[in-house]
Order: structure tokens, then sequence, then C-alpha cells
């Protein structure tokens, strides 16, 4: 892979679906995480009607599957640039093929980049910056060796949200990251984060993330980009992802700020996933992360991200997933 590069694409025949990029996450259609054949054959079957606020009503083949699967929708592409190893950079061309220079702000920013490991270990949220050519570029989040899915979440002037996703290879000495096990509490920067509820296949939960810092709530969590929080959740397998924003938003008169901010989500099939809080306090983003098992999977108890394990994960996704490790 000398150009680092590697598509995505093996994913197109899962059927799930994580909700828009931007609000409540949403299932659209049974959910059988083994059936990779079912993908046309699902489309508008058992439709939620929870909501199609993010695709604003376009019923594209592919508007049932989950975020980030796809290196390529609605005619927009996810295009990787080569650049310095200290640069993460790409463009996203549009119908027309032409590099997209035209973006609506959502959540403060024009464009949204998410990157982590493919075993889920690694997670960054930045914000490129977008050069006159259309090329968007931003200190490399990409923390070394392994390979890395991209998530660019964004909305294209005059189109709908979209969020797509590739691989990039970081060459050197992999080390294999196990799933950390599931847990209701975890520390980051010297605050304690809690979980409360339990996502469920389908159905839409409420999540509730709890700081303190000394054993004392956390009471003026700092509004970023909008929100006192932002949660994103990538599936064990296939790094489907979810976004998904806080019930209440800073200045409503009915949020506070802290400690608990409350976030409603559905997971689209049963299985592992983790979980990345950013919230802001003492003027620096913090992210706390969270292993959860939705619906009836057995605990795998520190399972390997590495598809050939006991990961709960279709096989043939697994056969794809599994990038080889190659060791440069
Ligand atoms: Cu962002």
């Amino acid at each position: 892979m000398n150009t680092g590069m590697k598509l995505g694409g093996f994913a197109l025949g899962l059927v799930a679906v994580f909700g828009a990029a931007y609000g409540v996450g949403q299932v659209v259609g049974p959910v059988a995480p083994a059936a990779e054949s079912r993908h046309q054959s699902t489309t508008g079957a058992g439709h939620d009607t929870t909501g199609d606020a993010g695709h604003g009503g376009e019923e594209g083949t592919d508007a049932h599957l989950p975020g980030g699967l796809l290196v390529s929708d609605r005619g927009y592409t996810l295009v990787p640039v080569a650049t310095s190893a200290g640069e993460f950079a790409f463009r996203i061309t549009g119908p027309d093929g032409r590099p997209v220079t035209g973006y609506d702000v959502a959540h403060d920013k024009r464009m949204h980049l998410i990157v982590a490991r493919r075993d889920l270990s690694g997670f960054r949220h930045v914000h490129p910056e977008l050069g006159s050519d259309g090329t968007w570029r931003v200190a490399s989040p990409l923390g070394g060796p392994g390979v890395w899915r991209a998530f660019a979440d964004f909305t294209p002037t005059g189109g709908q949200p979209l969020t797509l996703g590739v691989d990039v290879s970081v060459p050197g000495t992999l080390t294999d990251r196990p799933l950390p096990a599931p847990a209701t509490s975890t520390t980051v920067d010297g605050y304690t984060v809690t979980l409360a509820g339990n996502p469920q296949p389908g159905l839409t939960a409420e999540l509730t993330l709890t700081v303190s810092r000394d054993g004392a709530p956390v009471t003026d969590l700092e509004p970023y980009l909008g929100a006192y929080g932002h949660l994103v959740a990538l599936r064990q397998g296939d790094l489907a992802y979810l976004h998904v924003h806080p019930d209440g938003a800073p200045g409503d008169g009915r949020t506070s700020p802290g400690p608990a901010v409350t976030f409603l989500a559905e997971v689209p099939s049963a299985g592992a996933y983790r979980l990345y809080l950013d919230f802001k306090h003492g003027g620096a983003v913090h992210t706390a992360e969270f292993t959860v098992l939705a619906g009836n999977v057995a605990a795998t108890g520190g399972a390997s991200a590495a598809p050939s394990s006991a990961a709960p994960t279709p096989t043939g996704v697994a056969e794809h997933g599994e990038p080889g490790h190659g060791h440069d």
C-alpha cells in the first residue's frame, strides 16, 4: 500500500443504521449483523419512523447504512491527499468530480474529522482548515502505527449531512490493543466520568454521562461546539459511526452545565461499541472512553479488536476488516 490508503468499501453489504451525523441516532429496519446480503432487500422495510431528520427525506439506497462506512456516498467522495508526515490532508469531491469548497457550518465547524484505529484506540476529533483549492489540512491526528479509520463529518452546501470514511495506514510496528472491558466509569485527565443507561438495538436509549473531579460534581462544563458534550460511538468490527448530541443545549433554559450530560441514541445492532465523550472544562477538551455492549451479546471481556478472535462480528466482515497487520 504505497499510498498508505486502503478503501473501506467492503462494508457496503452491511445492514444497519446509525442515524444522521447530527441528531438523534436512529435505526432503520431490522438489523442482523451477520446478514450481508440484505443491503437492497431491506430498503424501507421496517422503517423506523423516529425520523429522517438528517437525511432530509432523501431515500437513497444507502439511506439505511450507518454513517462512516462508505468512502463515497450521494456523489460525494472522501479523497485523502498525500502530504507531509506531520499533516493530514484530504478533499471532498462532489457530484461534478471537483473538490467541494462550499460547506455549511454544523456545530460551529464546517468539517469534523474523527479518527480512530481499527482496534478502536487512538480516538481524536479535530477540525481541519479549508484551503481555497478545496483541500482540508490539519496537524496529523494519527497517533502512531496501525490502520486508522478517518471519518469526515460535514454538510456540503445544498446537500445532506454526510459522514464518509476511509482507511489510512501508518507504517510501523503494531501493538494490538484489546478492546477494554465494558465499564460504567472511566477516568481522563483527572476527571471521573460515569455512564448510566444501556444502548439497545433498535430502541432509543438515554445515556447519561456524569463528570466529577476529586469526588466533586463538575457543574461548570464549558460549551464545546455548541454543546456540553459530544458523543461518538464506533461499532467494533466495522467502525460504523454514530455521532449524537445531548438532549439539550447551553442557553436553552433547561440544560445545566453538568455534572450530567444526557444523550439519546440508538445503536443499529447488538454488539460491542466504544463510546467517546468529548467535553470541555478548564479550557481544555477531554475525551472519556467507554466500552458498552448493546443487546444480547456475550461479554467478551477484554475481547481483542482483532476480528479473528472472539469479537462479535460477522465473519464476512472480519475477513475484510482484518488489515493483515502488516509490519513494514
Ligand atoms: Cu467536530
